[in-house]
């Protein structure tokens, strides 16, 4: 099968007319390779339309079926398990993230001494599995054995003769092994590396297959060796084959997908990943990595930012160097909202695969980074927006066995659902960051809309570029280096030691409506909240506004002000309450008072629509009031803001990354209140796009109020939503009731992106008007002094 390796396909048979046409597909995955994956024998239905092969299922049998995978003990035994069956979840058993691994992939070990390769050890994955074991957290995934790859598998990347190859190291001795590593770079090999490599391939392969099937909504595979530096016909930096590739392959060829999006997060360049894409436009390639220069294994020119990929491939390789090591939190959020996530908004994958790396992360010794395990929760949910939610994350680099674990536990945690432990240390990047992200959005705003406009320029003279290696100030292996090594490694333990996890709540969302409403359907882990506060209390906060006083208002205000109470004494982790139609702003005020005199240290308010700050609300820095409504941008003051409701998809998305998320990041609120008042004008897809990205900064604890329209229509609540969410979620809802308005459409969705679930799409990316792009730059210029977030380049030296 040699002529069907990954460049064999012809190159005309591909040739969309437009930029537009080789995104939106069609020509794009039309089958140019004539693999045996995924193609259906003559004669037999395409894949999509098999009968179903689940016999305790009675769907309609034109859904795909996958193999059933799990180990869920309550499953019927039967050899298939329909995604329609598994998502209804009868057996009480909700499983929406699968955990993929075999323990065989433990059996590769380093044979021979070499410094170089011996982190890349066993117990990467026994420690991290014993944690997620620990933590309860694998208990809660569909857990799925492993299986290997199949050879036609591995020629969707990798050459025949590679192929051979490793399938021949099977039975060579530790000298011929050991001499054979001598061709590459970084790499070992042991008898079982064949074995294990393909299992990794095959435990990607199958998270693809349980995602697209909708058998789960995401997962992670744990798998050795890693894959992302492996190349069509060698191995280097401890892969063998490339696991997350080949998964990329699989899902356009075995699933027909269009766009995937490859997010690589290991510190090393996945310059393997890079080489396979970069001139195929349907695979959009996002790595940071450890650079310095060029200084830093792999030593590569190709991955400066400059490198952006090639042909029709232009623009879909994404690279954004760390030219210091040190990075952290703020520096890798930063990168998120202001590189990657308009870019992958722009693009609008159908699938996320991330070569999760952990050797990103504090302690390890590769990175030498300081993000924190929390994180990669963060990043986890950052992407979890995209795609539907269909997130596949596989395992690559990490060397740290308690920075890795933990990290991977979180990773697991934001999969699950779970609210992210709010972030640690300063929100401000630092300078070297900021250059790279400068650098990457100027090679970049040629190729992206989102990037453009917003006066990138290039970097001429780098802060950190330096001809000389600056000379460490303590020697390596002398004493004081072995001090300082000794002390910086037992504040990392102390550190990790106190990143103990919260006890997951049993209900996490809870929804407070005034009058019952048939057409509101909440998932079943969601809390329909009937209980009010004290009277007494209610009438006295009510007393501050005339409109409280009537009774339906009152009652409202009731059930807000119990549900309110609940989150702040941490009972429920967010809550979505209704309010009747004239008391919004009331009820908000009313809100915020109580929030600030009851435990919350900084409050987040962030008011859609015709809805007033409270005049009398104090400007100390306890509370940050962002207003999305008419058509003046203002910042009275940085506790004060004020932006226009954009009128595209695009310029929603831009005032969300590069205004909302960066100051709510940067405040690290202890409570965000979201309320749609009067006139929001949010599309139902966008206000859950906001209320699902605004669970990040102020873990989990989100409280959205929604002012109830009571006539029916009015608003376009899912509608604009596509048909990916729809196809996959809304199979389990009854059709809407057109008697009963928008307001419960819009609840519902709300609920569930509250407890963790994907925003619907946002349908087609429309890129933001001039005004609404200006309002951003002015915006940016006014704060960013004292709003470090917001900052998308290096500030100008005196
Ligand atoms: N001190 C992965 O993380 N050695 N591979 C670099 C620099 C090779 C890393 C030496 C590192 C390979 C998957
Ligand atoms: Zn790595």
């Amino acid at each position: 099968m040699g002529q069907h390796g990954p460049r064999a396909g012809p190159q005309a048979s591909r040739q969309p007319s437009s930029r537009q046409a080789a995104l939106r597909g069609g020509v794009l995955g039309a089958g140019s390779e004539s693999e045996e994956v995924g193609k259906s024998g003559p004669g037999s239905p395409p894949v999509g339309l098999l009968p179903c092969l689940d016999s305790a299922c009675s769907c309609p049998g034109s859904l795909p079926v996958v193999p059933a995978p799990g180990s869920c003990k309550e499953g019927t035994g039967s050899a298939f398990t329909c995604p329609a069956r598994v998502a209804q979840s009868d057996h009480g058993c909700a499983m929406r993230t699968a955990l993929v691994y075999h323990e065989d992939m433990t059996a590769a070990r380093l044979l021979w001494e070499d410094p170089e390769c011996e982190i890349e050890r066993p117990e990467r994955l026994t420690t991290a599995l014993e944690r997620l074991r620990q933590w309860g957290l694998e208990q809660r995934c569909l857990q799925v054995a492993a299986r290997e790859a199949s050879e036609a598998e591995l020629g969707l990347v990798h050459s025949p003769e590679y192929v051979s190859l490793l399938r021949g190291t099977q039975t060579l001795s530790t000298r011929e092994l050991q001499a054979l590593c001598g061709q590459y770079d970084a790499v070992y090999f042991h008898p079982s590396t064949f074995h294990c490599a393909r299992l990794a391939v095959g435990a990607a392969l199958q998270l693809v297959d349980a995602v697209l099937t909708g058998a789960v909504h995401n997962g992670l595979a744990l798998v050795r060796p890693p894959g992302h530096h492996s190349q069509r016909a060698a191995a280097n930096g401890f892969c063998v084959f490339n696991n997350v590739a080949i998964a990329a392959k699989y899902a356009k060829r075995r699933h027909g997908l269009h766009r995937i999006l490859i997010v690589d997060w290991d510190v090393h360049h996945g310059q393997g990943i890079q080489y396979i894409f970069e001139d195929d436009p349907s695979v959009l390639y996002f790595s940071w990595h450890r650079y310095e220069h060029g200084r830093f294994w792999p030593y590569l020119r190709e991955s400066d930012a400059d490198a952006v990929g090639q042909g029709q491939g232009r623009g879909f390789t994404v690279n954004l160097p760390w030219n210091q090591v040190g990075m952290g939190n703020a520096d890798y959020v930063a990168a998120f909202l202001h590189v990657l996530l308009p870019v992958a908004f722009e693009f609008d994958p159908e699938l996320v695969l991330i070569s999760a790396g952990f050797d990103s992360a504090i302690g390890d010794p590769e990175g030498q980074m300081r993000a924190t395990p929390e994180c990669f929760s963060h990043l986890t949910q950052l992407l979890q927006v995209l795609a539907g939610g269909r997130v596949c994350a596989v395992l690559e680099g990490g060397y740290h066995l308690e920075s890795l674990s933990q990290s991977v536990c979180m990773v697991v945690k934001a999969l699950l659902g779970d609210p992210a432990l709010p972030l640690s240390g300063p929100m401000e990047p630092h300078r070297s960051a900021l250059e790279s992200i400068q650098s990457v959005r100027a090679a970049q705003a040629p190729h992206w809309k989102s990037l453009r406009q917003q006066g990138s320029t290039p970097i001429l003279n780098p802060s950190t570029y330096s001809l000389e290696r600056r000379a460490s100030p303590v020697s390596p292996g002398g004493p004081k280096f072995k001090a300082a090594e000794a002390q910086a490694s037992a504040a990392l333990s102390s550190l990790l030691d106190q990143l103990h996890l919260n006890p997951t709540l049993p209900v996490r969302t809870a929804v407070a409506l005034t009058a019952p409403d048939a057409a509101l359907v909440l998932p079943a882990d969601v809390l329909r909240q009937e209980g009010s506060a004290p009277q007494e209390e209610t009438r006295a906060w009510a007393r501050l506004h005339e409109a409280l006083a009537q009774d339906k208002a009152l009652t409202a205000l009731g059930k807000v002000l119990h549900l309110l109470n609940g989150i702040l004494d941490g009972q429920v982790s967010s809550g979505m309450a209704a309010t009747p139609e004239p008391a919004a702003a009331p009820t908000l005020d009313v809100v915020i008072r109580r929030s600030l005199s009851h435990g919350a240290r900084r409050l987040l308010c962030v008011a859609v629509g015709q809805l007033d700050r409270p005049a009398d609300l104090a400007d100390d820095g306890r509370n940050l009031w962002l207003n999305i409504r008419g058509k003046e941008a203002a910042a009275p003051s940085m506790f004060q803001v004020s932006v226009p409701l954009p009128g595209t998809t695009g310029g929603f998305v831009s005032c969300v990354l590069a205004l909302v998320l960066p100051l709510a990041y940067g405040f690290q609120p202890d409570l965000v209140l979201v309320a749609l008042g009067p006139a929001h004008g949010l599309q139902a897809p966008q206000a859950a796009l906001l209320a699902s990205l605004l669970r990040g900064p102020a873990g989990g604890r989100v409280l959205v109020l929604l002012e109830q329209v009571s006539r029916a229509g009015g608003g376009c609540a899912g509608g604009g939503g596509g048909g990916r969410w729809g196809a996959t979620r809304d199979l389990l809802l009854p059709p809407l009731l057109p008697a009963q308005g928008s307001t419960s459409q819009l609840a519902g969705i709300l609920a569930r992106v509250l407890q963790g679930q994907a925003p619907p799409g946002l349908g087609p990316f429309s890129m933001a008007s001039p005004e609404d792009t200006q309002a951003l730059i002015y915006l940016r210029g006014q704060l960013e002094a004292e709003w470090k977030m917001l900052q998308v380049a290096a500030p100008q030296v005196p």
